[in-house]
């Protein structure tokens, strides 16, 4: 497979050579796709340009990643603390969710992907939350990779509701207090579906966790690179696999 993907590689001048194919891939992959508005203002453009850029890069990610044998991708799109930018920009953010699946949505069932939110659907628009249940739907059956967007997502709202809802439990009586493991927690977390990630890619410079999955990254690999989102590609994929291959051997050695 691994073979494959090299071919397919140096057609798209990748050196897939870094990752090694008997060596460890990630099975959960996070990402929190930042600088999108300050590379448009480095090439002089409006932030909202920087932001069409990013989701022509998504695509890529995901086809790489399944190509990998990652199983489970998931990419921090839009968080709780978004809505304070200015009006004009959250509106357009909104409508990236129903483009991007407009434009890649069939070629990613034709792919098996399975795509899934992770966040909080109140408050959303209409028409871009219908989009992404349709796309939640037809994909619900597929076992290929698990793409998800954590989309008005955020980790202390994420761990407060999951607190109300074990709280609620308990009081109906069906939870006891011993019951409370650590495991059971993360069955009330948006992300109970999921294994925690194993590695953490942040873009753009930015060495912070910013509200994403606390309490799932707790043992993840963080990856930290300075280009901005809209210039991430399958390089830097590739870099920050390899990177995770030469650390989760180190461990192994010990
Ligand atoms: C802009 C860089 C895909 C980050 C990537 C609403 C900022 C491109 C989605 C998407 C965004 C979300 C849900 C879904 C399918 C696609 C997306 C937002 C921003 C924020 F089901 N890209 N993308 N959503 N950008």
């Amino acid at each position: 497979m691994l073979a494959l993907i090299k071919k397919w590689f140096r057609g798209a001048k990748i050196d897939a050579n870094l990752v090694s194919s008997t060596g460890d891939i990630p099975r959960h992959v996070a990402v929190i796709m930042d600088g999108n508005g300050r590379w448009a203002k480095a090439h002089g453009m409006p932030r909202v340009l920087g932001h069409r850029r990013g989701v022509s890069v998504v695509k890529k990610m995901a086809i790489l990643a399944d190509s990998l044998g990652v199983k489970y991708l998931t990419l921090y799109s839009f968080s709780t603390e978004n809505w304070k930018r200015p009006k004009p920009e959250v509106d357009y953010l909104m409508s990236l969710p129903r483009e991007f699946l407009i434009k890649e949505l069939d070629e990613l069932i034709e792919k098996n992907v399975k795509i899934q939110m992770i966040g909080f659907r109140e408050g959303l628009p209409k028409d871009t939350l219908d989009a992404v249940e349709e796309a939640e739907r037809k994909t619900a059956n597929n076992d290929g990779l698990i793409l998800s967007f954590a989309f008005n997502y955020g980790s202390r709202k994420e761990m407060t509701l999951a607190m109300q809802a074990m709280f609620a439990d308990f009081q109906a009586g069906n939870l006891a207090k011993t019951e409370i493991t650590d495991e059971l927690y993360s069955s009330y977390l948006l992300t109970r579906s999921m294994p925690d990630p194993d590695l953490l890619i942040r873009t753009s410079g930015e060495l912070r966790i910013s509200n994403f999955m606390m309490w799932q990254l707790a043992y993840t690999e963080l990856w930290f690179t300075d280009v901005y989102w809209p210039d991430f590609s399958e390089q830097h994929f590739c870099d920050a696999i390899a990177e995770y291959q030469r650390r989760v051997r180190r461990y192994g050695a010990l």
